[in-house]
Parts: C-alpha cells; structure tokens; sequence
C-alpha cells in the first residue's frame, strides 16, 4: 500500500527533522573565539562529598599560527592541572602537562581517559556552570562552562 505525502505532512516532516537538528546543537555546544572552537567542555559533578573532579572538552585551532595553551583554569576551584592519563605494564597513573600547542587547523581532546583538567579544592558547584578560563600565550578566553553529571 503506498500513498504521497501531501505538501501539509511534508512541512511537518520539515519542521521534525530541523527541531530534532537544533536539539543536537544545543546539546553539543560549540563557542567561537579568537580564531579557537570551543567544543562540547564540561565539568563533572562531583560525588557527594569529594573535593577533586575533572573537566573535558575539546579545542579547535583555526588560526593559520600554532596556539599555545597554557593553562585551564576554573573559577569552582582552588586550582586545576592539565594531566594526562599513562599506562604503562597495566598500571594507571596521571602525568601533569605543561603548555600544550596545537598546530595550526589542529584540535587537542580532553576526554576520559586520556588528557584531562583536574579541578582541585572543588566549591560552588551546586551552581549549574562554573567560569574556565584558557589562558593562550598572547590571549585568555573566559567561557561559561557547564556542571553535567558524567556522561553514561
Ligand atoms: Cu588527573
């Protein structure tokens, strides 16, 4: 059995497929600064209790020029590090970065299990969004980044 759709239920077709679009904007934000995209940054809820968390998100450098990043900071935290997550004959252990450059049309990750920002000292986060600041050799960024529970 086969039937056309009429231009009414294309329209609503239409207008499903672009709410659904917007939805994955809003749930996958994007900032644009200074030539750099900020993506998807997050800090995790902490437990009840703990004073330590961490924080993920991703960088993107559009600049023609490398970008030198020199630290994240967090204004829910007495301080925060740049770590990176190493394996080595089945043991884990975290390793503290220093500045991290990223090439031209380059991208650095913060992700679990990997590289990371460790939030130390952790207060205020009963707040929804915490304001991080990404401190470049010649500029710094303050974005609004916010407090999720950690993605399932
Ligand atoms: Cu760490």
């Amino acid at each position: 059995m086969s039937r056309t759709i009429n231009d009414n239920e294309f329209m609503n077709h239409k207008n499903l497929v672009c709410a659904i679009f917007l939805l994955l904007i809003s749930c996958s934000p994007k900032v644009r600064q200074a030539g750099l995209i900020f993506r998807d940054w997050y800090v995790v809820k902490p437990t009840v209790g703990a004073t330590m968390t961490a924080a993920y998100g991703s960088i993107e450098n559009t600049l023609a020029t490398p970008a030198l990043l020199k630290s994240i900071t967090f204004d829910c935290a007495v301080a925060s590090e740049m770590h990176e997550t190493v394996e080595t004959q089945g043991r884990v252990s975290m390793q503290k970065l220093g500045e991290i450059a990223i090439a031209a049309g380059a991208s650095v990750k913060f992700e679990p299990g990997h590289k990371h920002v460790m939030l130390m000292g952790v207060r205020g986060l009963e707040e929804k969004q915490c304001l991080g600041h990404f401190i470049f050799g010649a500029q710094a960024v303050a974005l609004e980044i916010s407090i999720n529970e950690r993605p399932q």
